[in-house]
């Protein structure tokens, strides 16, 4: 066996979005794409000879190949040891979970996320590092110049590694560890959550659906749900992982996991419902005929986190990224813990949870997790609401009604416009920056403006500075609506409008957020001039 330099020329287009390098499967299958990355992140991360890495992936499309790649370079990179799960899976909180359990220098990640995979579907690749989170801003723009420079990658050659038995192989000198990829991570849950009274909820009739949308989280759902929970079988669906995600969209919002919400909102329908995404971090909690918002949902389990026995010594913070409603921050206030603000993307979380400023962090896009782990983790936030379930025994609308009713209500709603011509989407972002000065002290309609800005954020840990976060503006009535480009998409640009309105009164609570938004619905395609500029006349998603 011996490596092997191959000479190669640099991509232009490596730069690491929200969460890692994301492009076409047909992409990184191009001659030297990966590899490339590959290199330009061990060039970047500057790993001592001889260290650990994790790796593994949410199994779709390429991730195979991909792992026995980056196992051979890993291998001619000088790493001593890679810990990799069985089959070359690990979901995304797990592979946090494994990099923080067995202190490896950092991780590799392969997946796209909730985008769609299959041939023509996306692919993508991480790095995080030794705290288990993904690489900050600082890493990443590393990792992306050196992309621009590149001109040799080293790889071992040597024939592929057996991954689908457990057990410890070697590639050169380098170790090969296949690890059982839902363990460790189960073990963790359940020193986190009272199984004991999730248990006793399950086999008193209380009944769930957990849709793992043929994406990673089959197996983890089955082995937490089933084995040591004792749910019925059959409350896990679409619970084989699949490459393609079954031709799937493996997103759990009301629109791709319309599935699940068809049985949550029919007759019969179990008490409480869950889904999960491609690789596992993302999820979407349902009661009976009600949607809980991911925004009301970290409000919710902040408000009640001392039931789980994790968390009962109580929280030390909350952050949540800047288009997530304020809900959460109203429980700090009451809770008098601080609350931080953040830029999209769960990277920004991981300074404030290593500082111990924050317990509890989450997105609305359909992100919820704590300091156990440094990534998102959509399992976590089902058991978590599990636990609340088990203690309160309440349906889960009467305990988010009863939370508006303490807290007040943040009406909150997303509206995703996907697929639009780049230019166009950066023409709107740029028509409403041009607009600040009209807009500030404007009344329209009912609403005076007070004040608009581009987010910008100080990392109040090591000072670092993410400017241009997004586009928001803010009514005098402590309304607010945000514009934002998204930073995961694979085509094209995918443009967010964030639209908030606070609601104290209890008798208007019940106002389907889309009905109690409208007004501000229709000033934010007022005053961004979207249709007219994008030629579209509705979002593709809405949640
Ligand atoms: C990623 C990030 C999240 C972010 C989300 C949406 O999620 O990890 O922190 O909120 O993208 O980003 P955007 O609005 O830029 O598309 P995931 O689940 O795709 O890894």
């Amino acid at each position: 066996m011996s490596i092997r330099t191959v000479p190669t020329q640099p991509f232009t287009d490596q730069k690491p979005g929200t969460s890692g390098l994301r492009k076409k499967v047909t992409v990184f299958q191009g001659p030297h794409y990966l590899e490339n990355f590959v290199q330009s992140i061990f060039d970047s991360i500057a790993a001592p000879q001889g260290a650990t890495l994790a790796l593994g992936g949410d199994g779709r499309y390429y991730n195979r190949e991909a792992i026995q790649v980056i196992l051979k370079m890993a291998a001619a990179n000088g790493f001593g040891k890679v810990l990799v799960g069985r089959g070359g899976i690990l979901s995304t909180p797990a592979a946090s979970c494994v990099i923080r359990k067995y202190q490896t220098f950092g991780g590799i990640i392969l997946s796209a996320s909730h985008n769609p995979g299959g041939p023509d579907g996306d692919f993508g690749i991480k790095f995080n590092s030794s705290n288990g989170g993904p690489a900050t801003e600082t890493v990443t723009e590393a990792i992306f110049a050196r992309s621009k420079a590149v001109s040799e990658y080293r790889i071992l050659d040597a024939p592929d590694v057996a991954l689908d038995a457990l057990g410890e192989t070697t590639l050169g000198v380098m170790r090969v560890q296949v690890i059982d990829p839902v363990r460790d991570y189960a073990d963790l849950m359940e020193s986190l959550f009272d199984f004991a009274a999730i248990r006793n909820l399950l086999a008193g009739g209380f009944r769930l659906k957990f849709d793992a949308m043929h994406a990673v989280t089959g197996p983890y759902a089955r082995e937490i749900f089933i084995n040591r929970l004792g749910a019925p079988a059959g409350d896990v669906i679409k619970a084989v992982p699949l490459p393609d995600f079954g031709g799937g969209h493996p997103d759990p919002n009301l629109t791709y996991a319309h599935d699940l919400v068809e049985v949550l909102y029919g007759d019969n329908a179990p008490d409480f419902g869950a889904a999960s995404d491609g690789d596992g971090d993302r999820n979407m909690i349902l009661g009976r005929k009600f949607f809980v918002t991911p925004s009301d949902s970290l409000a919710v389990i902040a408000a009640n986190a001392t039931l789980a026995p994790g968390y009962k010594k109580g929280i030390a913070g909350i952050a949540r990224s800047m288009p997530t409603s304020a809900a959460a921050d109203r429980v700090a206030q009451a809770l008098n813990i601080p609350c931080f603000e953040t830029p999209t993307g769960w990277k920004f979380f991981g300074n404030l949870m290593d500082a111990g400023k924050v317990t509890l962090c989450g997105e609305e896009s359909f992100g919820t997790g704590s300091d156990h782990v440094r990534e998102k983790d959509g399992l976590w936030a089902v058991l978590f609401w599990l636990n609340i379930l088990a203690v309160r025994r309440q349906p889960v609308e009467n305990i988010v009604r009863e939370h508006w009713a303490k807290y007040g209500r943040n009406v909150y709603s997303r509206h995703d416009y996907e697929g639009l011509p780049t230019e166009a989407a950066q023409g709107v972002m740029r028509h409403l920056k041009s607009c600040f000065d009209d807009l500030a002290g404007a009344r329209i309609e009912k609403y005076t403006v007070k004040c608009c800005d581009d987010f910008s954020y100080t990392d109040p840990v090591d000072g670092s500075v993410s400017k241009g976060q997004g586009i928001r503006i803010f009514f005098t009535d402590g309304s607010r609506i945000v514009f934002r480009l998204s930073g995961t998409g694979t085509e094209g640009a995918t443009l967010r409008i964030y639209l908030e309105a606070y609601e104290a009164d209890s008798s208007r609570h019940h106002l389907d957020a889309q009905v109690a938004l409208a007004d501000l619905i229709r000033i934010a395609l007022q005053v961004s001039e979207l249709e007219l500029r994008v030629m579209r006349d509705k979002p593709t998603v809405i949640t």
